[in-house]
């Protein structure tokens, strides 16, 4: 896979990527479609989130966002400039359903009806994604995730999406990851809507993996031959220190984040010693709901950012000088490398594809009207090594998709942290590609790039 390296100091390795890698980018909904009300589109729990005051860093919403709702022809063809395989973006549950449940707006089907044939026709794979976080307000309405009849729901509008696009779409991705969605939204508040219990966060939790169950069995149903995935966010965590509190801490936080969506859908159920703990009594868990939600899928969808350190008392900080991003998050490319031997060799599910993986930065430096993003580019090309020595290592990862596509609203950050490899300026939607989406381009199309021989140690 690679040439041989030389002793010389200033010499350069090619990684080359297996025949078929797949590369592409990023993006959901909300965070980019604009057009809050257009062609029969109800409000879901995002657009009436972002009127609450301070819950967004800037007060800004979704309304316009990078309006891509009307610009995606030329959003297409842009990625298809950049000479992307792939494409992943997320379907708006309230353009589809408006209430939820019940009457399909066939205006708001239209918009990914051509949204998919534009890339079909561009050469781009659709990657879509049923759920990315914003649901239809009717039904936040009647509870929202700790309403069981959500999920129920969810299943009826995965029926209508696939009645229309089932015919074109080769893998189906059910939720974007659902540990944001009941952590953030139910037991932190940061998320919509916003709400602060654990109990809740339980509740959802399994609301939204009972979701991904039903949608995979219509999705087996009517689309027989197109593949089953989720979309799962890992954060691998080490104890702060070798004490048993921050033992035992990171030990739960790990079973909590990380391992409660995974293990489910890969047939090992909730964590028991964490269920335990949290004294859940699962009364959420209706029999037969587990064996659903393990029903075999065809490609788990892997969204790295960042590690973290855990403290029993929260009072762990990064050591001064620690590489990160505008967030705050530690910038460690080796562990992206470890998660992917530790999940492949913990679930063997058939398939990986690295779904999102990007860093939001300063975007300070402009040379010829252009940003000179050397830090996301670093980013982007010391996780794509790590990547790269997974799959030597034998990890069935079939690609790699850059978040993001273009700078968008990042939820409750608002507008602030700049993650595209496309700039998008907010005052004339004019797109312009900075250096990271230049060199990003370029190894998609030759399939790989060339790293210093002296690349970070392996994690
Ligand atoms: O912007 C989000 C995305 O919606 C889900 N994954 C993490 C990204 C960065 O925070």
């Amino acid at each position: 896979m690679n040439t041989t390296a030389s002793n010389d100091p200033d010499a350069e390795t090619r990684l080359t990527f297996p025949d078929g890698f797949v590369w592409g980018s990023a993006t959901s909904a909300f965070q980019i479609e604009g057009a809050a009300a257009s062609d029969g589109k109800s409000p879901s729990i995002w657009d009436v989130f972002c009127r609450q005051e301070g819950a967004i860093a800037d007060g800004s919403n979704g309304d316009v966002a990078c309006d891509h709702y009307n610009r995606y022809a030329d959003d297409v063809a842009l990625i298809a400039d950049l000479g992307l395989d792939a494409y992943r973006f997320s379907i708006a549950w309230s353009r589809v359903i408006p209430e939820g449940t019940g009457a399909v707006n066939a205006a708001g089907l239209d918009f990914y009806d051509r949204l998919t044939d534009a890339l079909l026709d561009a050469n781009v794979t659709p990657v879509p994604t049923l759920y990315h976080w914003d649901l239809p307000q009717a039904l936040g309405a009647r509870g929202g995730w700790l309403a069981r009849d959500t999920a129920f729901a969810f299943a009826e509008y995965t029926d209508a999406v696939l009645e229309r696009l089932g015919d074109r779409i080769d893998t189906w991705t059910t939720l974007n990851e659902p540990f944001v969605s009941a952590n953030h939204g139910y037991v932190t508040g940061e998320h919509a809507p916003g709400h602060t219990s654990v109990a809740e966060g339980l509740t959802a939790s399994h609301h939204l993996m009972l979701a991904h169950g039903l949608a995979g069995e219509r999705i087996r149903s009517m689309a027989p031959d197109a593949r089953l995935a989720i979309v799962i966010n890992f954060t691998p965590l080490a104890p702060a220190t070798e004490s048993d509190a921050d033992r035992i801490a990171t030990h739960h936080r790990n079973n909590l984040e990380n391992r409660w969506y995974s293990d489910p859908v890969g047939g090992l159920g909730y964590p028991a010693d964490t269920v335990a703990h949290l004294e859940w009594d699962q009364a959420e868990v209706h029999d037969g709901d587990m064996a659903l939600i393990a029903a075999p899928i065809d490609l788990l969808g892997i969204n790295y950012y960042t590690r973290e350190m855990v403290s029993d008392d929260d009072s762990y900080e990064l050591p001064a000088g620690t590489p990160v991003n505008t967030m705050g998050w530690e910038i460690h490319p080796p562990t992206l490398g470890s998660l992917l031997r530790e999940v492949d060799d913990r679930y063997d599910f058939p398939s990986i594809l690295i779904t999102e993986n990007g860093a939001p930065m300063p975007d300070r430096i402009r040379k010829n009207g252009r940003i000179e993003d050397d830090d996301r580019l670093d980013y982007i090309r010391d996780h794509l090594v790590e990547v790269h020595r997974a799959i030597a290592d034998g990890c069935p990862i079939e690609g790699y998709l850059v978040w993001s596509l273009f700078d968008n609203f990042e939820w409750a950050w608002g507008y602030a942290p700049r993650f595209g490899i496309v700039e998008v300026d907010f005052e004339t939607q004019q797109r312009i590609p900075k250096k990271s989406a230049e060199w990003f381009s370029r190894a998609a199309i030759t399939n790989g790039f060339t790293v210093p021989d002296r690349s970070p140690q392996r994690g």
